[in-house]
Formats: C-alpha cells, sequence, structure tokens
C-alpha cells in the first residue's frame, strides 16, 4: 500500500458553483494530507498540455474551452493509495455510472462539467504535478 500524491483540480463550473469547500472538505476528512494548493485561470497551452492525451478526440477543443472558461482550484493530496483512493471518490466519468457518494454522483448530471480531474496513475499524477506546480509550491 504505498504512499502516494495525486493531482486533483476544481474545474470552473466546481468554482463556478461554489463546490470548492466541498469538494476540499471530502478529501480532507477522509484523511488524506493537503500538499499543494491553489487557484489560478489556466493558460490554453496548459490545459492543452494536461489534456494531451486526448488531442486526438472529437472533443478536445471544446474541452480545452471549458478548462480555460474561468479558474481552477489546482491541489495535490497525499495518503496510501491516494491515486485510485481518488479516482473513487470523484467517481465515473458517464454520468449514469458515477455513484452517489462519488463527487460527481452527488453533484452532476453532465460529462463535460463533472467538477473536479484526478490523476489516474502514478505516471500521470507525477507528469501532472509537475505541469502545474513548481517543487517549492509543495509542501
Ligand atoms: P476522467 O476525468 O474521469 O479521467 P477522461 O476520459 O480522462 O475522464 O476525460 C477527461 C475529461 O474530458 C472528462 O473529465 C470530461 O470533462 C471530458 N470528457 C470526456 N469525455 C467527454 C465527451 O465524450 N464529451 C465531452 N467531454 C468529455
Ligand atoms: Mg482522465
Amino acid at each position: 500500500m504505498p504512499v502516494e500524491r495525486t493531482y486533483i483540480m476544481v474545474k470552473p463550473d466546481g468554482v463556478e458553483r461554489r463546490l470548492v469547500g466541498e469538494i476540499i472538505r471530502r478529501f480532507e476528512t477522509r484523511g488524506l494530507k493537503l500538499v499543494g494548493l491553489k487557484l489560478l485561470q489556466p493558460s490554453t497551452e496548459l490545459a492543452e498540455a494536461h489534456y494531451a492525451v486526448h488531442r486526438e478526440r472529437p472533443f478536445f477543443g471544446e474541452l480545452v474551452q471549458f478548462i480555460t472558461s474561468g479558474p481552477v482550484v489546482a491541489m495535490v493530496w497525499e495518503g496510501t493509495d491516494a491515486i485510485k483512493l481518488c479516482r473513487n471518490m470523484i467517481g465515473a466519468l458517464k454520468p449514469l455510472e458515477a455513484i452517489p457518494g462519488t463527487i460527481r454522483g452527488d453533484f452532476t448530471t453532465e460529462v463535460q462539467t463533472n467538477l473536479v480531474h484526478g490523476s489516474d496513475a502514478p505516471e500521470t499524477a507525477a507528469n501532472e504535478i509537475g505541469l502545474w506546480f513548481s517543487p517549492g509550491e509543495l509542501i
């Protein structure tokens, strides 16, 4: 059971809907440790780099537009099996599969405006943390 760090982001819809506190509370009360946190307006370049894996998908342009449409809350959370644990707490991508009790399952019916991002594997977590934070910003 490895101690991991994962990149978690409240997307612009979550900030707009005043769900930042609710989302942070869930990770905090679960017992994860907050090691990085900032509010920022992402550039198109940063959004494209973050979602580079989806570059060929038909929704890529729309996705980059959405993620840059307003401020996001970028965070790094640390804990045992933090990557999968946070993905479980965020819930599935498909709205019908996002079960109640998860963030998506409790607060959204949409596939794109789904409130929160979480890294899906150790390699992507390391890559995303490096993209959004400089080492000095992590405690
Ligand atoms: P994930 O966020 O659960 O890891 P991914 O498949 O990595 O899901 O997709 C990244 C993001 O792209 C999703 O969170 C969602 O905002 C958006 N997205 C994924 N599939 C679609 C789609 O079919 N239409 C519009 N947006 C999508
Ligand atoms: Mg993903």
